[in-house]
């Protein structure tokens, strides 16, 4: 029984479907991150959120739904730019959407690709999402016609970020932004649980994306641009020196170590008026 969960208003039947390009689409975005910025201004300027982080157009039938995952562990400041900048685009873009928090309880090391393995479970309990956004909390899409919906393939959004000259740092570069159907996660046995710490997991989902038989997709530079809210690396979340070997085994482990053998326990879900957050203890290293 599902009554529980917030659920955004169903328009019932007979509105008709968005127009497939929105007419809102504005294009490039300038970016900046205005000081004294508070929660309580993002929702001011967000009336049509409701509960839990979601959005539906108020006056056509959305033709996608976007969960968007955001791992989290002591960001809140760069939280607080991205809801303000990713809930008008996404409205901008006609959505149905949904935005989760998947917050790493305790102290222990990060792990962002469990954390997503953990918001894509959640969030698909939770509503029949088509696409799935996995996406880091510091990063600020700078242009509107880069769509937050699915390719056929997986897509790696994030291809020209400010820090790497707005370029793709690598060919095989699948870190940032990146955009699932719940098909191509279970493709690819969704992403690894033993990243602990930073580097490696999202050249393993990168690799996985081949693996499960399937290409990445990416936007032209031209759109899928992001400004980076700059930062050092975090306390808890210091450089794996395992990720390359861990990364020479992707072929084998693959299999065995993902979506299937992802456990967890949920603290809490609290349905916050921009996010739902989900606050997760992931356990520690074997
Ligand atoms: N994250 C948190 N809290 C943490 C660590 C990571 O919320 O303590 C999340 C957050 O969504 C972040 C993402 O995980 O955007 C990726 O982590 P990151 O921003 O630390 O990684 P990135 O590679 O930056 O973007 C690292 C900066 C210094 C790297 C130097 C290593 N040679
Ligand atoms: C690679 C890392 C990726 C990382 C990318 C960009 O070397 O996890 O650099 O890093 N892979 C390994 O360490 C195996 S960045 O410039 O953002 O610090 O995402």
């Amino acid at each position: 029984n599902l009554s529980h969960l917030p659920r955004t208003p169903s328009h019932g039947d007979g509105m008709p479907y968005c127009p497939k390009i929105s007419p809102l689409i504005g294009g490039p975005i300038h970016v900046n991150f205005p000081s004294g910025l508070s929660l309580a201004e993002v929702e001011r300027k967000n009336p049509l959120v409701v509960r839990g982080g979601r959005y539906r157009p108020p006056d056509c039938e959305a033709r996608h739904r976007t969960a968007i995952i955001i791992p989290h562990r002591h960001r809140e400041h760069h939280l607080k730019f991205l809801l303000y900048y990713l809930h008008p685009f996404l409205q901008r873009q006609q959505l149905n959407y949904g935005i989760y928090i998947i917050h790493q309880a305790g102290n222990y090391t990060f792990n962002r690709a469990k954390l997503m393995n953990v918001g894509f479970r959640e969030a698909m309990k939770e509503e029949d999402w088509d696409c799935l956004f996995f996406h880091d909390v510091d990063l600020i899409p700078e242009d509107d016609r880069n769509t937050y919906v699915c390719d056929s393939n997986p897509k790696h959004s994030a291809i020209a970020m400010d820090k790497f000259g707005y370029k793709l740092p690598y060919k095989m570069y699948f870190g940032g932004v990146s955009a699932l159907t719940p098909l191509h996660y279970l493709k690819m046995n969704g992403f690894p649980n033993n990243y602990w710490g930073w580097g490696g997991e999202d050249d393993d989902i990168g690799v996985r994306v081949s693996l499960g038989g399937m290409y990445i997709s990416r936007p032209s530079v031209k759109v899928g641009r992001y400004k980076m809210i700059k930062h050092k690396l975090d306390k808890g979340n210091d450089v794996n020196p395992k990720r390359f070997n861990m990364l020479a085994k992707t072929r084998q482990s693959w299999k065995s170590d993902g979506m299937n053998t992802a456990e967890y326990e949920i603290i809490s879900r609290q349905y916050m008026p921009l996010y739902t957050n989900i606050t997760v203890n992931i356990g520690t290293e074997e």
